[in-house]
């Protein structure tokens, strides 16, 4: 007997370009055999596939449908009940129309924030928006998102879009030819820049680094954790204290300015506000010079090494580099604001390979070129509520209906929510202080989900519904920044009873009478066609020719023209300041705004400043915690995939320690530990390093929640989710952004009875 060699066909995810083969029993894949540097994380699929964490059938929780909606604290430690898609679909519509006619659209988050899968079409969240747009009438919304809360905001009064500053700004083919150093803060890991929402399929980062070393570009790691640069930049490493960086910077502008070694020419002709800025700079507004002397107790940087990088700065040609991490935190449109001034009074901006490009290498999106046709896209519809919250506001509107919160110059209320609409997200990874997320979704009346898998968002919904992982379905993968569009094709059959989330959202609408607006009476393979018809038509327009649908099909993928590697606007801005102005309210860098200033905020004053976070470490929490991304999945996803679990000890993630503080506690390598603060407390396995700061611990989000009450009574994760430690307040009142990348904490050796991992265990009663 003879087996034939199952088909390879193409597939595209966040972690890259792949090709896939499903013989009914065994998931093979491999990366696009152009990729020189591709990510290990595609190695989660195959056991991922057909996990018992996978959800098989629409179940609806117990509670609520013994009692009807209503708030119900038993969410998330209820039973479900198996029922059919007709009945299930019913319900969930018949309880739209019930929260729609008693409360109004205003009264239904659909907000649903979350990376779900690559592919234009199938992208959860666009198909929730635009299903709750034509169906509804609209949803509450969220504005900005967890990677670039305050930058959002922030950086349109300073230099411009995140978009431009991010993603058409500086490329790694210029680090390679022009830059003499580059200062990364926060680094820029491969693990993460070997990410991209909607796939990519070249990592490039390693070896441009490589290139741009052996050429004589100087990497420096400004970071508490010295593993945030490849060995192949070469780099040193300044450890600094965690919510430091702004003094540090503000030291580096001091130095300079007081050397005289500043670019006047390019800070007259290009910038405004100097003046009010250089005043805070010198102390001649609060009688304290912002000195390397005065910025190294604050920062952990010794003085004299301070004074010796900033004068070795001048005259360079240098690259400042911020990455996401640092805004995701207490003042994090601070560090944002004050990377542009110093790239500015370096006279940098604009220049090949110089300047500053914000969140480069924290995702493969940036330091890439563009396409020059754009990315297929689903369109949402228009939404008739105006409400909206910045994003990670959701457990204050939940707790908090009517109350006013600010928000980058505007007053406005948190709307009461009865029902909150999520596919696509993971809010029991994404957001902070989890204990009080999961009291705020207790306020609900419906929480209805559509997952893959039994995730602690789904087990904290009334309903959930099955969908299809990209595997088990077709799709268009395109980004803006990578030639390569994709046939993503079906891989396997749905698992189980699951359907794709447009098949459920179009029976729904169908009950709603609003299918024609939802689907214009397309399946989904009629949607990739139309979603196609549109790149080629902007390819046609381009005197290029394209092929049809079927072939690009047959084929797998398009290869797509891009524009010239111009440098984007800081460098049109460069060349002709009049001209080009900045989108700005003033066309130039703001080195200090008199916008932000009128908004009176005094956590977000006029001109970047050095303000203390609230939570620093204490003699209670004497340590930072790091809760940064993990290097072995992307956010949550596919937690229970082989490549995620070989990472764990004893089941759980792993945190990484200095000796000497782990030696002050009795902690050795392997033991299980409790961290703890004043908000949760989880476990971890402790590995101890030094090549961290002593006064930090790093534990990785994405372990999947799983509560247990110990021994006195509180609450736990057993699992080791960062997320129950880190606080839910806002980066400031001007961008409300998620500050959850930091928090504080004490640690211990964990001496109880080790409890079970339960998280990917389907929940009882189905
Ligand atoms: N402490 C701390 N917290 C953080 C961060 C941090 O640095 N520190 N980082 C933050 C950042 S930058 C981000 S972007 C967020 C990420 O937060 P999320 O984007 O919410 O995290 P994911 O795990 O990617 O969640 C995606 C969910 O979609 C599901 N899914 C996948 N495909 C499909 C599909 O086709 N349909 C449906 N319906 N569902 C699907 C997956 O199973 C998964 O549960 O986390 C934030 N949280
Ligand atoms: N493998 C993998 N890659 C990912 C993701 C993932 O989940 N897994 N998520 C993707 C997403 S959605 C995003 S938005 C990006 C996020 O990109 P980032 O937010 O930049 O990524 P992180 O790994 O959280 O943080 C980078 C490093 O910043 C350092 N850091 C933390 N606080 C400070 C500080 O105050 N000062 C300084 N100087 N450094 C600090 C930490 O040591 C950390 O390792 O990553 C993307 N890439
Ligand atoms: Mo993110």
């Amino acid at each position: 007997m003879t087996t034939d060699a199952p088909t390879f066909l193409s597939h595209s995810a966040h972690w890259g370009v792949f090709l896939a083969a499903w013989d009914g029993q065994t998931l093979s894949v491999k990366p696009n055999p152009d990729d020189p540097d591709p990510n290990p994380l595609i190695q989660n699929f195959p056991s991922a596939l057909r996990h018992r964490a996978r959800v098989t059938t629409p179940m609806v929780r117990k509670g609520w449908l013994e009692r009807g909606p209503g708030p119900d604290p038993m969410r998330g430690r209820d039973d479900y009940v198996a029922m059919p898609w007709p009945e299930v679909l019913d319900r969930v519509a018949a309880e739209l129309r019930r929260v729609k006619d008693a409360h109004g659209a205003g009264a239904v988050f659909g907000g649903s924030y979350g990376w779900s899968s690559a592919g234009r079409f199938h992208h959860a969240q666009s198909q929730v928006h635009r299903f709750l747009n034509t169906s509804l009438g609209g949803y509450v919304r969220s504005v900005n998102s967890y990677s670039a809360g305050a930058s959002g905001p922030m950086l349109p009064h300073v230099i411009g879009t995140m978009e431009e500053v991010a993603r058409r700004n500086v490329t790694w083919e210029q680090i390679v030819e022009h830059t003499d150093v580059v200062l990364a803060f926060g680094g820029m890991a491969l693990k993460n820049s070997r990410v991209a929402s909607g796939g990519i399929s070249r990592h490039v980062e390693r070896d441009a680094m490589r290139d741009a070393a052996a050429r004589g570009c100087r990497f420096v790691n400004i970071s508490p954790i010295r593993g945030d640069l490849p060995d192949e930049a070469r780099f040193e490493w300044l450890p600094v204290v965690p919510n430091s960086d702004t003094a540090l910077m503000l030291a580096l502008v001091h130095q300079v300015v007081t050397d005289g070694a500043h670019d006047r020419g390019f800070i007259d002709r290009y910038c405004d506000g100097w003046g009010p800025f250089e005043d805070y700079l010198l102390g001649r507004t609060d009688g304290l010079p912002k000195s390397c002397a005065w910025a190294a107790p604050l920062c952990g940087i010794a003085e004299d090494e301070l004074v010796a990088l900033a004068r070795s700065l001048v005259g360079k040609r240098t690259l400042v580099v911020v990455s996401h991490s640092l805004q995701r935190a207490e003042h994090g449109e601070q560090p944002v604001w004050m990377g542009a001034v110093l790239a500015a009074a370096l006279g940098q901006l604009g220049l090949p390979g110089g300047g500053y490009n914000y969140a480069l290498g924290t995702l493969a999106h940036y330091g890439k070129r563009n396409n020059a046709v754009p990315a297929a896209a689903l369109p949402q519809g228009s939404n008739g509520v105006k409400d909206f919250i910045p994003v990670a506001r959701i457990s204050d509107m939940l707790l908090n209906p009517g109350t006013p919160f600010d928000y980058n110059g505007q007053r406005r209320l948190y709307p009461h929510i009865r029902l909150a609409y999520w596919a696509g997200g993971n809010p029991f990874h994404h957001h902070q202080d989890l204990q009080r997320l999961s009291r705020a979704f207790a306020t609900l009346d419906t929480f209805i989900v559509h997952e893959i898998a039994w995730t602690a968002t789904a087990r904290h919904a009334d309903i959930v519904l099955p969908c299809t992982m990209t595997l088990e379905r077709e799709d268009i993968g395109a980004t803006q920044t990578d030639p390569m569009m994709v046939a993503m094709h079906r891989i396997a059959e749905p698992h189980g009873a699951s359907r794709d989330d447009y098949d459920i959202f179009c029976d729904l609408a169908n009950r709603l009478g609003a299918l024609e607006a939802f689907s214009e009476g397309r399946t989904s393979r009629e949607w990739l066609v139309h979603l196609y018809e549109r790149t080629r038509a902007a390819l046609q327009q381009l005197g290029q020719g394209a092929p049809s649908f079927d072939e690009f099909w047959a084929r797998g993928h398009l290869m797509l023209p891009q524009r010239e590697d111009d440098g984007g606007i800081l460098r049109a801005f460069r060349a002709d300041p009049a001209g080009a102005p900045l989108p700005t309210p003033s066309g130039k860098v703001q080195v200090s705004s008199p916008t932000v200033a009128a908004f009176g905020y005094e956590d977000c004053p006029g001109h970047p400043a050095w303000l203390a976070p609230w939570h620093a470490p204490t003699a209670e929490h004497p340590l930072w915690l790091v809760a940064n991304q993990p290097h072995t999945k992307l956010h949550s996803q596919l937690d229970f995939g082989a490549h995620s679990q070989a990472s764990k000890r004893r089941g759980r993630e792993v945190c990484t320690l200095h000796p000497q503080a782990a030696a002050a506690r009795g902690i050795h390598e392997g033991d299980i530990v409790r961290l703890f603060n004043e908000i949760g407390a989880c476990l971890a396995s402790a590995h101890l390093s030094d090549a961290i700061r002593e006064d930090v611990v790093q534990l990785p989000t994405g372990a999947w929640y799983d509560p247990v009450v110990d021994a006195q009574g509180r609450t736990m994760c057993a699992h080791g989710n960062p997320n129950v430690l880190t606080r839910d307040v806002g980066t400031s009142s001007l961008a409300q952004g998620c500050a959850g990348q930091l928090s504080t904490v004490q640690i211990e050796r964990f001496e109880g009875v080790l409890p079970k991992i339960r998280a990917y265990e389907p929940p009882g009663g189905g």
